[in-house]
C-alpha cells in the first residue's frame, strides 16, 4: 500500500486539529498506517522553533525572520519525519504546511508569493502534498470558536481581523489556481457536515 501526504490548512479556529483525529481514525479503520504531525513543529528541533515563533515576547520578529524559521523547521520535518514515513508506505497528515507560509507570510505579512516560491523550491525541490484540505470559514466565526475554546492566545492569534481576511483569501486563491490538489471545505457547517465532505475526498484519495 502506498501512503499519501495530506495537509490541513485554514484560518484560526477552522477545525483542523479537531478533524486531524477524525481523518486518522477513518484511515486506520481501513487498514492504513497513519502518522499525524504539525507545522511549525513535528520534530524535536521543529517544536523548539515553533516555541520561538509563537512566543509573544518576540513581537518584534521581522517577517523575513519568521519566514526563514518556518522553512528551517520544515526542512528538518520533511527530511527526518515526512519522507521516511512515506517511504514506509504510511499516510502522513500534517496540521499546516507550506500553503500556510504563502497565506500568512506571503499574503498577510506582505512578503509576496514570489519571495516564497524560490525558498520552497530550494527546501522541497518538487515535494508537494498529494492533497490539501482548506477549512474555509468566515474569520469572525473562527475567532469566536477560538474564544469559546479558551486558553492563552499566541503571537499570531493577536493579529487583527484584516490579517486573517488576507490569510483566508490567499488560501482560496491558491486553491482556485490548482483545484486538483486542493479540497476546499465549508468549515462553517456543524462538525458532521464538515466530516461528510472530508469522507467524500478520502474515499476518492484512497481509491487511487
Ligand atoms: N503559521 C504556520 C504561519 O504563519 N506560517 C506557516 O508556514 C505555518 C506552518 C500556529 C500558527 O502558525 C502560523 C499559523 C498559526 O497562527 P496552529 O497551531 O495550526 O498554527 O494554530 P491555529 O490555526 O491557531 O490552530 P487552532 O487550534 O486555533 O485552529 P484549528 O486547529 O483549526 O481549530 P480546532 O480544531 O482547535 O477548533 C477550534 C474550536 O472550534 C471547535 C473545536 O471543538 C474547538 O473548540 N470546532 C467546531 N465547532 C463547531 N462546528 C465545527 N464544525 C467545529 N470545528 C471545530
Amino acid at each position: 500500500m502506498n501512503g499519501k501526504f495530506l495537509t490541513l490548512e485554514g484560518g484560526e479556529g477552522a477545525g483542523k486539529s479537531t478533524n486531524l483525529r477524525f481523518i486518522e481514525d477513518w484511515l486506520q479503520q481501513r487498514g492504513h498506517q497513519v502518522v499525524i504531525t504539525r507545522e511549525p513543529g513535528g520534530t524535536a528541533l521543529g517544536e523548539a522553533i515553533r516555541s520561538l515563533l509563537l512566543d509573544k515576547q518576540y513581537h518584534s520578529m521581522t517577517p523575513s525572520c519568521e519566514l526563514l524559521l518556518m522553512f528551517a523547521a520544515r526542512a528538518q520535518h520533511i527530511e527526518t519525519l515526512i519522507k521516511p514515513a512515506l517511504a514506509e508506505g504510511k499516510w502522513v497528515i500534517s496540521d499546516r504546511f507550506t500553503d500556510a507560509t504563502y497565506a500568512y507570510q506571503g499574503a498577510a505579512r506582505g512578503l509576496g508569493f514570489e519571495r516564497i516560491a524560490p525558498i520552497e523550491d530550494w527546501v522541497q525541490q518538487d515535494f508537494r502534498p498529494d492533497c490539501t484540505f482548506v477549512f474555509d470559514l468566515p474569520v469572525a466565526l473562527g475567532m469566536q470558536r477560538v474564544a469559546q475554546r479558551g486558553g492563552e492566545t499566541d503571537r499570531f492569534e493577536q493579529e487583527k481581523t484584516v490579517f486573517f481576511e488576507q490569510v483566508r483569501q490567499a488560501y482560496l486563491n491558491r486553491a482556485a489556481q490548482a483545484p486538483a490538489r486542493y479540497c476546499v471545505l465549508d468549515a462553517a457547517q456543524p462538525l458532521d457536515g464538515v466530516q461528510s465532505q472530508i469522507v467524500a475526498q478520502l474515499q476518492r484519495l484512497s481509491a487511487v
